[in-house]
């Protein structure tokens, strides 16, 4: 029978506008009369999705009708945000949409604002995926996102008295209009159970795991579309259900709760997203969680194979597989298990397979970050998975002893085993073994991961460990952020770099021009007016847009050193108030990000910025010309009103510590200056947009390390120090908690006591770089020449780029 294929959408703006009251109508079931907004949100997406449903199968035919290698990149993080506008202006159609809901007496940019951020993500691990997954779709790659449909993403943060409180977030509440539930493609996962031999238990020829609890997987789709909508990717997310949705003989006897238990446990795995991004969480719900989307995405890809191909033994020819960071490293296991245990294939061949199919990203040398899970847990979790780890680690061993210069000391590093203390699973190394290459996410980052963390296996494997620094997509952290820049940029160089990054390059030869400067500066204050009226709606602080903006954003850390930057804020404080007679430049520093709820110092921090805010804005001797802000409630959304409205972005990690950053290059490329140290991809940015242009300050990584080793003396460099001693002093002695003078002291004590974080060894060099910011900003002409460059010189760091590396120098596709 020959099928026939639906008639091509119009994207003409009366039609869509037909389609829109259709959807209202008979999906949505609501009189146009008395739709809500959230009404003529859901209806306008169905009309975008049903534009893309035609692109995204042309995708996946054609890559059935080519046989072009696929990538699957695995990560318990999707950081998305919203997708309307994304996904809208991807496909060219913002006009005709703006257009055809403005004729029906709706504001696309209200019904825009009320949809949920998805926020399954805790920071710049998840946002990156988030951006790959853009950028695949727009250089053509075939790709699948794979992860957890978490119910609850991120919580949302909420400031009791200045404390942060976390409550649930509910994306989910008004339903989900992107996604595609694919009951048919669902897998059962298993946990716990015993291993069985088939054929003798000395010479077993088949292992057979018999799990004792399983559970189902279901798909959800997402459709991700590419810039001007040349491709469509998915996304697939898993969610978790019980194989019984509930026990009937329980429930008859009058068990009521039991007879739901093993359903609530079921969705219990995909319910929350753990909030930690720099410490893992090491419980058992994780590894459940990061086996269940591991064994759901590896059947999914296998079924998909078998159905183009007879066997497995091209598999690394046709697929790649990224893992985004060790999350998903047990996928290297199982694997395993189904290839050998359930497909039949020998071990020596499954292994060589896997490991030219996987791949593996690091995010981060925190050795606190660093996975691992006690052997009795995985043992009693995984037990078919265990045996496969010993047998792996027995390969490897008896490689690095046939290397003979290879010490006991280096034997025990490179062991899947940690034999130090309790006996744990090391996942770092097991993704390392596993796969074919090992990427850093900077340049610095992929060094010291050859000199720290990964030295042994390094010297094992040499050629293993390669880089891949970081990119943005330029659509959601230029185009649709900043539209006002993008149409300047246009009218000044045309429309090139829309679709090529580097073709920004050509603003250089604006920096200068007084003209154009003007105008960039007219769109930063534009932006800045919008953030303003944020701040002054959200929390009834008035911000001058004159002054300069001044911002932090990010996850709160103590390497981050969000400290840091209030202590000098501190110091900047008296000072104003003990010179009123000098020329102070006008600031407002702007702080915005959530602490993991068991972080006590990072909570503390929050804390601090929000009293010391308190004090500030309320001392008339500070004459306005300083004010301290902590917006609640970070998430993607707000970035994207913050990232165009700095004039000055802090990136100022203690040196060695942030593996790359990626907020640094969205406000680069929205034309803000940058104050940084010489860490992660700052290294690069400065490298790009030249060492006038960025103000670089404080230890280098090397420096940091032998400050460290030597012993360092913080006590003496704050004796030295008047100005770092008098903050530190008023932090701790309770000018800033009068209600509670002693709630800082061991904030400061860890400064005065050992100074891990570096932030009393770098607070005078800070402190004079922020004054010689202070000296741009009073020449203007100075100030934006070096801004335009930063935007003209920031195409480098596209994911589009990032992309294209991996692409072709990891997955070969
Ligand atoms: O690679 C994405 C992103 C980097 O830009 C950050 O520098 C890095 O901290 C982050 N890593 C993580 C993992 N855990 N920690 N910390 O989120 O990855």
């Amino acid at each position: 029978v020959e099928i026939p294929q639906p008639a091509p959408r119009s994207s003409r703006p009366e039609i869509m506008a037909e389609e829109i009251i259709e959807r209202l109508t008979y999906r949505i079931g609501k009189d146009a009369k008395v739709a809500k907004p959230h009404d003529w949100l859901t209806a306008t997406i169905l009309v975008v999705r049903d534009r893309i449903i035609d692109k995204w199968m042309e995708s996946t035919r054609k890559v059935y009708r080519t046989g072009d290698k696929r990538v699957y990149y695995l990560s318990l993080e999707f950081l998305i945000g919203r997708l309307m506008r994304d996904a809208v202006t991807n496909m060219g159609l913002m006009t005709e949409i703006r257009d055809a809901l403005t004729s029906l007496g709706v504001d696309i940019d209200v019904i825009a604002g009320l949809e949920p951020d998805a926020a399954l993500g805790n920071g710049g691990l998840g946002r990156l995926a988030a951006c790959f997954m853009e950028s695949m779709a727009t250089v053509d790659i075939p790709a699948y996102g794979y992860g957890i449909r978490y119910v609850h993403g991120l919580f949302r943060q909420q400031m009791a008295d200045g404390w942060q409180v976390e409550l649930p977030e509910t994306w989910l509440a008004h339903g989900n209009p992107w996604e595609f539930e694919r009951r048919e493609s669902s897998y059962e996962i298993g946990y716990g159970g015993t291993v069985e031999t088939v054929g003798g238990y000395d010479d077993p020829s088949r292992y057979v795991w018999k799990p004792a609890e399983r559970v189902i997987a279901t798909a959800y789709d997402t459709p991700i579309v590419g810039w001007r909508g040349k491709r469509v990717n998915t996304l697939r997310l898993w969610s978790a259900q019980p194989i019984d949705p509930i026990l009937l003989d329980a429930f008859n006897a009058g068990d009521h709760i039991g007879a739901l238990r093993e359903s609530n446990k079921a969705e219990s795995l995909t319910r929350v997203l753990y909030p930690a991004d720099a410490n893992p969480a090491g419980q058992e719900l994780r590894l459940r969680q990061e086996f269940f989307f591991s064994s759901a995405s590896l059947q999914d890809i296998l079924r998909r194979h078998l159905q183009q191909y007879p066997d497995f033994t091209n598999l690394h020819e046709k697929v790649a597989i990224q893992l985004n960071d060790t999350h998903p490293a047990v996928s290297i296991t199982e694997m395993m298990r189904l290839l050998t245990d359930i497909h039949g294939m020998d071990f020596e061949q499954a292994w060589e397979i896997t490991r030219q199919t996987f791949s593996y990203t690091n995010h981060t040398l925190l050795p606190e970050a660093l996975e691992s899970w006690p052997v009795p847990l995985f043992e009693r979790l995984l037990p078919r998975h265990m045996q496969i780890i010993y047998a792996i680690n027995a390969q490897i061993l008896l490689e690095a002893r046939k290397q003979k210069s290879f010490s006991e000391t280096q034997i025990r590093s490179i062991s899947l085993i940690d034999e130090n203390a309790e006996r744990r699973v090391r996942m770092g190394n097991l993704a390392f073994v596993g796969s074919h290459s090992v990427n850093g996410v900077s340049a610095l980052h992929t060094d010291l991961m050859k000199e720290t963390v990964f030295a042994d296996l390094h010297t094992l494997y040499p050629a293993r460990i390669n880089n891949k620094t970081n990119g943005i997509t330029p659509r959601r952290w230029l185009m649709q952020c900043n539209s006002g820049l993008t149409s300047l940029i246009e009218e000044a160089i045309g429309d090139k770099f829309l679709d090529d990054t580097e073709a920004l390059k050509a603003l250089d030869a604006h920096a200068d021009d007084p003209a154009f400067q003007e105008k960039f500066a007219a769109v930063k204050r534009a932006n800045k007016v919008q953030l303003a009226n944020l701040v002054g709606s959200r929390m009834g602080i008035r911000l001058d847009p004159s002054a300069m903006f001044d911002i932090q954003i990010k996850r709160i850390h103590e390497y981050k050193r969000q400290l840091l930057n209030i202590v000098e804020a501190v110091a900047l404080y008296d000072q104003i108030r003990s010179h009123p007679e000098l020329d102070w430049v006008p600031r407002v520093k702007l702080f915005a990000g959530k602490a993991a709820p068991s972080y006590h110092n990072a909570k503390l921090i929050i804390k601090l910025a929000n009293d010391v805010a308190r004090t500030i804005n309320n001392d008339p001797a500070v004459r306005g010309l300083l004010k301290v802000v902590f917006v609640p409630n970070y998430n993607v959304s707000l970035a994207e009103i913050m990232v165009p409205a700095a004039d000055l972005s802090e990136q100022i990690s203690t040196a060695g510590m942030e593996a790359s950053g990626t907020g640094n290059m969205k406000f680069a490329l929205n034309g803000a200056l940058t104050i940084g140290t010489l860490d992660g991809a700052n290294v690069e940015m400065r490298d790009y947009v030249g060492e006038d242009n960025i103000v670089i300050f404080g230890l280098k990584a090397d420096e940091v390390a032998k400050v460290r080793a030597d012993g360092h003396n913080p006590r003496a460099i704050i004796d030295r120090s008047p100005e770092l001693a008098q903050a530190l002093n008023a932090i701790a002695s309770g000018v800033f908690s009068p209600d509670d003078r002693s709630r800082f002291s061991d904030l400061i004590d860890g400064i005065y006591n050992h100074d891990w974080f570096m932030v009393a060894a770098d607070f005078d060099a800070y402190a004079a770089a922020q004054r010689s910011v202070d000296q741009l900003w009073l020449d203007p002409k100075s100030w934006y020449s070096k801004t335009i460059r930063n935007t003209a010189r920031m195409g480098w760091f596209s994911s589009d780029r990032t992309i294209r590396q991996y692409a072709s120098e990891i997955w070969r596709a």
